[in-house]
């Protein structure tokens, strides 16, 4: 069997009791690593300053080895903060009127590629097949093939693919494109995004699509799919199973006794919804004044990427909103609103979903969204709360038992959030089993295999 490079902007090194730093997706990926023996290569997270970065940090643990670079401080500005996440992610989540480009930012973006390749070239054997990991490092394989590399070279998207008339505004979409197009299998969460991604290359005659999934474009001949991602299920089920007995989540329990629990757990970003979903909390407050004091919702929030201007601002906007939302429909003796910039071990946040009755799960755009799949693991078969999740995001393609909304539509989701808190019990078991059976058939492990099987075939 080959062996396995995997390439993504940060990379999970296990820590000293040699377990994986975070969750299921490092988890995964160090497993298929462990099968094959292998190199996970990405930035350390720090700055060189202004002097060129020391060669790589090697890591071995096992048969896999941890290479790291570090990058300078202008590349942390320019590939990271500038062009990854101030164009790439808000053209890739439809948000045209929050990208900012720069010429200095898009260079960076394409020389930080090159970098990376150049780091990467003494490592690669010729067998080995290299898999190369989301938005950052979207041109590295036609760096590589320029310095001469045949190898198997895949590709995964973990955020969605915008349509053609998304994606063309921004000025380097042919280079991009371009960059796709030197893979030998790119992956897509869903087969929306698949098709997008075919819009966007026959459009300008860029590219055709010869058959389903199988492309030519700038002289290359590559494939396509639709690999969503899933998580551990079953080891997320069993973290939920014993979490009854960790101390913060028996005080959580008792916190919320008599009241049903509505739980919202995201990363502080734009394309999470949450404001959105805060007015729609307020709504079904307003509208169901019976349910007064009987519900707390808690929003769990850990900050991310403050560095950029718009995540800072969105800071303030949650925190306030979530204040006054508070004072509008608290009461002396109830907060309606628990918010919280904090992250949670996993074991913890296993029970907190398992306690809550309603998991909110409301993005304006996502591309699959772990935490649909996560708070569903969790539920208590006998007892399963209800999901209420956002048709825009890809795990809507999969999990048929929610309660899919659309989250501009405030009424919408505030009914929505009604019919999950007095869904009956017949019905929340009918539909939380579909949704389990899907997500333990349908693991990370399985997602893994599914693509790694894929770019090995010729
Ligand atoms: P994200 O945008 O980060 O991922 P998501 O898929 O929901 O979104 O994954 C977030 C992960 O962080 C989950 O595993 C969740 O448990 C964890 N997390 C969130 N808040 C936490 C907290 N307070 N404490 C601890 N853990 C917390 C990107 C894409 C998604 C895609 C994934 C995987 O944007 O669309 O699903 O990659 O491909």
């Amino acid at each position: 069997m080959s062996r396995l490079i995997i390439v993504s902007n940060r990379v999970s090194v296990p820590d000293n009791q040699g377990a994986a730093a975070a969750g299921g997706l490092a988890v995964a990926l160090q497993a298929a690593l462990a099968e094959r023996g292998g190199v996970w290569m990405g930035w350390s997270g720090k700055s060189s300053g202004d002097i060129e970065p020391e060669p790589l940090v090697l890591t071995e643990d096992g048969n896999i080895t941890y290479a790291l670079t570090d990058l300078t401080q202008t590349d942390v500005e320019e590939y990271y903060q500038g062009f990854a996440n101030r164009v790439l992610w808000p053209i890739c989540h439809y948000r045209l009127d929050l990208a900012e480009y720069g010429r200095k930012e898009m260079a960076s973006y394409f020389r930080v590629n090159r970098f990376f390749a150049h780091r990467l070239a003494p490592l690669v054997e010729p067998d080995d097949i290299i898999w190369v990991h989301d938005y950052h490092l979207i041109p590295l394989a036609a760096e590589l093939r320029q310095m001469g590399f045949k190898n198997r070279i895949g590709f995964f998207l973990h955020i969605p693919w915008p349509p053609a008339d998304v994606l063309f505004t921004m000025p380097v979409h042919e280079e991009i494109m371009r960059g796709l197009s030197s893979y030998d299998l790119l992956g897509f969460q869903t087969k929306y995004d698949l098709e997008n991604f075919a819009g966007c290359l026959k459009r300008e005659g860029m590219g055709v699509e010869n058959s389903p999934g199988h492309f030519s474009a700038h002289g290359h001949n590559f494939r396509g799919g639709a690999y969503s991602i899933g998580i551990e299920t079953a080891a997320f089920a069993e973290f939920a199973r014993k979490a009854a007995a960790h101390s913060m989540v028996r005080k959580a329990r008792q916190s919320v006794e008599g009241r049903d629990l509505i739980i919202g757990v995201d990363r502080l970003d734009y394309s999470k919804g949450i404001t959105q979903r805060i007015d729609a909390f307020e709504r079904f407050i307003t509208n169901n004044p019976a349910h007064q004091r009987r519900v707390t919702y808690l929003q769990i929030t850990p900050k991310s990427r403050s560095e950029v201007p718009e995540y800072e601002a969105m800071q303030h906007a949650v925190a306030e909103q979530a204040g006054r939302v508070n004072g509008a429909i608290g009461t002396v003796d109830w907060v309606p609103i628990r918010y919280i910039n904090r992250s949670i071990s996993r074991p913890v946040l296993a029970g907190l979903y398992r306690l809550a009755k309603v998991g909110l799960v409301t993005p304006l755009r996502d591309g699959m969204n772990l935490v649909a799949k996560e708070y569903v693991a969790a539920q208590d078969p006998d007892d399963p709360g209800v999901l209420v999740l956002s048709r825009f995001a890809g795990a809507a393609r999969e999990l048929r038992g929610a309660l899919l909304v659309n989250p501009y539509d405030v009424d919408g989701t505030a009914n929505a959030l009604a019919r999950g808190i007095n869904m009956p019990l017949e019905e929340r078991r009918e539909r939380w089993r579909g949704m389990m059976d899907h997500l333990l058939e349908n693991d990370v492990s399985r997602w893994c295999e599914n693509f790694l099987t894929d770019l090995r075939a010729e």
